[in-house]
């Protein structure tokens, strides 16, 4: 049976663990404790880099979620995750890669108020802010009259930019100006593979505030 090595607050993890669900597949889920279970021989003989997600299938470990969700598109094609035409294929690995190369990175200053933990640069969160809205807007461009990226159906780009995009409203970043978007993100939100992966905020505020101890949630 598929084994998946993860952590129920890192959303590389949650991108697969929401991609198994969809596909309906069998899976046995093995919580890794990132305060240091990570770094033992046991984990590190199966991902070098320390990290979760891995992938298990008979003795067969990936690391890396993208690869992760391309051997499982790949291994089990129904239901289909990627569109087939060009251009829909294309934007779904766009909005995967923006994600990760554009979004995600900018987002730093914007944790500590998605958690409600008081403070932060006001200069750095405007910042991040306007990093963010660049991405907002090029992804309702992006969306046209169907209701995922490229595609009727969900596709591999939605567990990746759908488990980012809806705690930016934890940091006041809303979705008002882009009403595509917001129906997006509204839609996944009600999908049960959404909803039974959603990380807890208490659970995340408590690991944030092992992190910054000089600060309490507010
Ligand atoms: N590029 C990797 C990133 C994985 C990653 O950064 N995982 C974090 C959790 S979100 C992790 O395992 N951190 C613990 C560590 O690096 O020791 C992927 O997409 O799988």
């Amino acid at each position: 049976m598929l084994k998946l090595y993860h952590a129920p607050m890192s959303p590389n993890s949650r991108r697969v663990w929401i991609t198994l669900l969809e596909k309906g597949l069998e899976f046995e889920l093995v919580e890794v404790n990132l305060d240091g279970e990570q770094l033992k021989p046991e984990f590190l003989a199966m991902n070098p880099f320390h990290h979760v997600p891995v992938l298990e299938d008979e003795g067969f470990h990936i690391v890396e979620s993208i690869a992760i969700l391309d051997y499982l598109e790949a291994k089990y094609p129904a239901p289909a995750m990627l569109p087939k035409d060009a251009k829909d294929l294309a934007i779904a690995r766009m909005v995967q890669m923006v994600t990760i190369n554009e979004l995600l990175p900018s987002i730093g200053p914007l944790f500590p108020l998605m958690l409600g933990f008081p403070g932060g640069d006001p200069e750095k969160i405007a910042q991040a802010k306007q990093k963010v809205s660049i991405v907002l807007k090029f992804f309702d461009d992006v969306l046209d009259d169907r209701p995922y990226f490229g595609s009727e159906n969900i596709t591999l780009a939605e567990p990746v930019a759908g488990t980012v995009i809806p705690w930016l409203a934890k940091a006041d970043v809303s979705l008002s100006e882009f009403p595509k978007l917001s129906a997006w993100r509204d839609s996944l939100l009600a999908r049960p593979s959404w909803q039974a992966t959603e990380a807890s905020l208490e659970a995340l505020k408590a690991r944030m505030a092992t992190r910054m101890p000089q600060q309490k949630p507010g």
